[in-house]
């Protein structure tokens, strides 16, 4: 397990939801005006009488609103105590993501949670697609037919209607043998919303594509690195995650011309920023990567210090919650149901991805370049929080409710 990342943590303790008070945001209800008149009554498009002269009209055009004495815009504000108690799902482990709470997933959810046209590709080494929480989270192929032996939409990959295996170069990307990984991933991403079971994703209307290429033998090439990531570009991944250690690829030209091949067709890609505790690693030098530091998550006291295993540095583009995160993992046998906290930069990475997803599903228009910068313009400064870090943890954790405005 030479190239999967160094730690993975169970963790099992339970902390209280905490709800914070105090951020709002806003959004002017269409049409509707507060206005004062100087006495005259108004009849038409009077939505409500709010006192002596004052009306909330409705179905109001900024240039009719000269006459009154003044005329203000009727917003909505969504506050993150509200907002904790109105888009609460009701999926009965929620309050174990505590990376909800830190990132304000709720709040973001009010613009949108997430476009099923934004397709994020995870590259991972295993994938429970009968998971309760994914099995509506993939995405399908639409111009493949399943199981007729025929690559019906001669993309070269016969019957790839969820994903491919690109260690064994077959359709089937559910592995038994293998630690759970790329569910977890998966399941960060696009955990189905308001089914009562397990949690949630952070951006659960997108789609994931699953790609599977680490090997049972705990090996894997630069080929199928580069068909994995080609793969990905070519059947329309937005953004593609991935949670492995690529120090080892920074000489690797079939690599880097794949992760250039992934940047020149505007599509984004993240990788963790590894768990070793170091500083500058080698793959910080990879500048077309989106590096995800991980910060912890679980203790309320100690969320946004830096994870004691993450890499940090002068590379490191952006931090997430990583430490612990309860997702979905593989199930072997009886229930389809199985969750779980794991630790890692692997966490971190597909929750910064599935934020980008956010922004993008907000802001179809927006370039690539455009995503990356609102994803790091919107994070939070986090240096308060981490002293000896300073200029060390990229841009901030993000914050998906500030990304999506
Ligand atoms: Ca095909
Ligand atoms: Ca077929
Ligand atoms: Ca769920």
């Amino acid at each position: 397990m030479k190239y999967l990342v160094l730690s993975m943590m169970i963790m099992s303790s339970v902390y209280a939801l905490p709800i914070k008070t105090g951020e709002h945001f806003r959004t002017a209800i269409p049409g509707e005006f507060i206005v004062k008149t100087a006495g005259e009554k108004i009849a038409q498009n009077v939505k409500r009488v709010l006192g002596k002269n004052l009306y909330l009209l409705k179905d109001t055009t900024q240039k009719s609103l000269a006459k009154y004495k003044y005329a203000y815009p009727n917003y909505q504000y969504f506050g993150d105590y509200k907002d904790v108690e109105s888009n609460r799902p009701n999926d009965i482990n929620f309050e174990k993501q505590f990376h909800h709470q830190m990132v304000k997933t709720t709040v973001a959810w009010n613009t949108t949670s997430g476009d099923e046209k934004i397709i994020v590709a995870v590259t991972d080494n295993e994938f429970q697609i009968d998971h309760k929480d994914l099995e509506s989270s993939w995405w399908k192929n639409q111009d493949e037919i399943a199981n007729n032996g025929i690559d019906d939409d001669g993309n070269g990959y016969i019957d790839d209607v969820v994903g491919w295996d690109f260690f064994n170069n077959d359709n089937n990307v559910v592995d038994p043998t293998q630690s759970t990984h790329g569910t977890h991933v998966s399941g960060i991403i696009a955990a189905t919303a308001n089914n009562k079971s397990g949690g949630v994703g952070v951006a659960p209307g997108v789609k994931v594509m699953p790609l599977k290429w680490y090997g049972e033998d705990g090996s894997w090439t630069s080929a199928i690195i580069s068909e994995t990531y080609h793969y990905a570009v070519d059947n329309g991944a937005k953004i593609i995650t991935t949670s492995y250690n690529v120090d080892g690829f920074v000489d690797d030209q079939a690599y880097l011309a794949a992760i250039k091949y992934i940047r020149s067709h505007d599509v984004i890609i993240f990788n963790s920023a590894g768990n070793a505790g170091q500083k500058n690693p080698p793959r910080q030098k990879i500048k077309e990567l989106v590096l995800v530091c991980s910060v912890k998550s679980g203790n309320e006291k100690k969320q946004d210090k830096k994870s004691s295993f993450s890499n940090y540095g002068t590379g490191i583009d952006i931090c997430a919650p990583g430490d612990p995160v309860y997702a979905p993992i593989k199930w072997s046998t009886g229930t389809q149901d199985h969750y779980g906290e794991l630790s890692g930069t692997s966490m971190a990475a597909p929750v910064a991805a599935a934020v980008a997803a956010l922004i993008w599903s907000a802001h179809p228009n927006f370039t690539d370049e455009e995503v990356i910068q609102k994803l790091y313009d919107s994070a939070d400064n986090i240096d308060k929080r981490n002293f000896w870090y300073k200029k060390k943890l990229g841009a901030g954790r993000v914050n998906a409710a500030k990304a999506v405005l």
